[in-house]
């Protein structure tokens, strides 16, 4: 904490930014009940999936407030409508250590285009929460369109005086004491990112959908930012989306009981080292390297997946009595045996009643979709290479599914092989994934090589001969960002529209820069951050274990340069 000129003390940032989240979960739990409900579903199964790591790992423990902790919401969505709410919705997440990471183009992903660009506002290193932020375009439209889009925006206002003020006072201050901060999350969740139910011009709102444009729509005829999903981690994606279905009423209690038995049996196998360390970033390295292994016998498993399916049959699991419009048929991301990038799902958006006011005062009552329930699982950033090779599999995998689109709803496991063949070319474990320089890691002395290095006993400046005599120790980095391919799929299942075509005269290019102009600041590159930071931490540990000196002098000069990018 430090104090302010003022003699109040400033609230920590990223201790703002957990309140704010959350108190907006509990804000779109009250909004959306199926969400509320999907918080719980997620506890059970990573409570689940938790009790088997403990035998796993002996040593491993997760307190019931650290589960719910980790069992929260990783990242929302919000569309923004106009440029200048759009530079103060940047000073809003500033206030909260949120700052633009990298720059999603979603009007060039092909047949799944929208009319928005975008960036994600995060902390910079160890994030947990993230909030994908999109610019509805207006100039994707025909010149009529546009007009009407942008005159109905320019009426808007979704920032308050006291809103404004309380973001001005935090940027002169450099923070905001508690009782600011309370005050300036309590205009997100009252107004800002709160959803109303009220819109305008139902008309243009009709044409729009209409147009494949309900996205669009999902902006321009809405008077606030409403939050549009709050995403929770799971740590088992298809522990989770079984849970689901099986709550949802899509699958019965024997398919959901051999699923489990077959996903958590799966669980136990992968789930060695790197994987605590990747999911459970509140546990020291040091403290994870100590666990023991246990054992889990296939009657553990079994007993495991009977438990979790007698918890889900009771009456507070009964999801398939609310209204809902049914979960997703196959994840997101890479195959489940691949551990790169994020693999997502989602229960589709709900239509909810809407009234829209015309221009000439009257009331149409509607319904409107557009919010919707998404999971997720993180595993290591890609290094260019690995990016490109994902993208790679991922169109060969994408090409086998669309092949036959019922295959995951008749044959879940069948459908997963066949995904997974072209996933192969991938390194399944984390210390093949860093040899090829597919994925960034962190790299850290342990205490045995600070006491050898007192005795002068490290003879290398080699990252694998220190980790390999126990001198230094090392975790993948998590991927802190988003795939637009990933999202335009979310956004064309809950939609059921798949993309539209910009409508405009000349088809408008959009570029980063353009967007940095809105912000009034630099979007940071996030692939530019995951190789600094592993370049900073293997110079820290050669430095640390005394071998500084011994690094070759280009690669201290190359390691140099990429932490210096920072
Ligand atoms: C943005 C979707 C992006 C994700 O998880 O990729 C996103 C939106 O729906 O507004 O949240
Ligand atoms: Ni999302």
């Amino acid at each position: 904490m430090t104090t302010a000129t003022t003699g109040t003390a400033l609230a920590d940032k990223t201790d703002m930014q957990n309140r704010l989240f959350a108190e907006l979960s509990s804000m779109f739990a009250k909004e959306v009940p199926l969400y509320a409900k999907s918080l719980l579903v997620n506890k059970a199964c990573n409570e689940t999936v938790c009790a088997l790591l403990a035998k796993l790992h002996v040593g491993f423990t997760m307190t019931a407030a650290e589960i719910d902790r980790s069992s929260g919401e990783r990242h929302g969505a919000i569309r923004i409508g106009r440029r200048d709410e759009y530079r103060w919705i940047g000073r809003l997440f500033a206030c909260f250590a949120m700052e633009p990471h990298n720059f999603y183009d979603m009007t060039a992903v092909g047949a799944k285009s929208q009319p928005v660009i975008a960036t994600a506002f995060r902390s910079l290193s160890r994030p947990e929460h993230r909030v994908f932020t999109s610019l509805l375009v207006t100039d994707y439209f025909d010149a009529a369109t546009q007009a009407r889009i942008d005159s109905l925006l320019a009426r808007r206002s979704v920032f308050s005086d006291r809103a404004k003020q309380l973001i001005e006072k935090g940027e002169q201050q450099g923070g905001l004491g508690w009782s600011d901060a309370d005050a300036l999350i309590a205009e997100c969740t009252g107004r800002i990112f709160k959803w109303t139910g009220k819109a305008v011009d139902h008309a243009l709102y009709r044409e729009l959908a209409a147009a494949g444009f309900k996205n669009a729509a999902d902006i321009a005829c809405f008077q606030s930012h409403h939050l549009n999903h709050l995403t929770p981690n799971t740590f088992c994606m298809d522990l989770y989306t079984a849970a689901m279905k099986r709550c949802m009423g899509e699958a019965d209690a024997a398919w959901f009981e051999a699923r489990a038995n077959a996903v958590l049996a799966r669980l136990v196998q992968h789930a060695d080292h790197d994987f605590m360390k990747l999911h459970f970033k509140h546990a020291a390295l040091e403290e994870i390297a100590a666990y023991r292994r246990g054992s889990v016998s296939a009657a553990d498993v079994a007993q495991s997946a009977a438990a979790l399916s007698a918890t889900l049959a009771r009456p507070e699991f009964a999801l398939s009595t609310m209204t809902h419009a049914g979960f997703k048929d196959f994840t997101e991301g890479p195959s489940a045996d691949t551990p790169v990038l994020l693999r997502q799902d989602a229960y589709r958006a709900i239509a909810e009643p809407v009234e829209f006011t015309e221009h000439d005062g009257s009331v149409v009552n509607a319904t409107h979709t557009a919010r919707f329930g998404e999971i997720e699982e993180r595993f290591y950033a890609c290094t260019p290479k690995g990016r490109a090779l994902y993208d790679q599999c991922l169109a060969a995998a994408d090409a086998v599914r669309e092949q036959d689109s019922s295959w995951p709803k008749r044959d879940i496991a069948g459908y997963e092989a066949a995904y997974a063949a072209p996933f192969a070319a991938f390194p399944k474990t984390l210390p093949e994934l860093i040899d090829a320089g597919l994925v960034y890691a962190r790299y850290a002395p342990t205490a045995k090589g600070l006491a050898a290095a007192k005795s002068g006993a490290v003879k290398t400046a080699n990252l694998r001969e220190l980790v390999r005599d126990g001198f230094a120790d090392y975790e993948g980095l998590r991927y802190e960002d988003f795939l637009p391919v990933s999202a335009a799929g979310i956004f064309a299942s809950n939609l059921q529209q798949y993309g539209a075509k910009s409508t405009a005269a000349v088809r408008p290019a959009y570029s980063q820069h353009m967007l940095e102009e809105i912000l009034g600041k630099p979007i940071i590159d996030a692939s530019a951050m995951y190789a600094s930071f592993e370049a900073e931490s293997a110079l820290d540990t050669y430095a640390r274990l005394g071998v500084i000196g011994m690094v070759p002098p280009a690669e201290r000069a190359a390691l140099e340069s990429i932490a210096r990018t920072k």
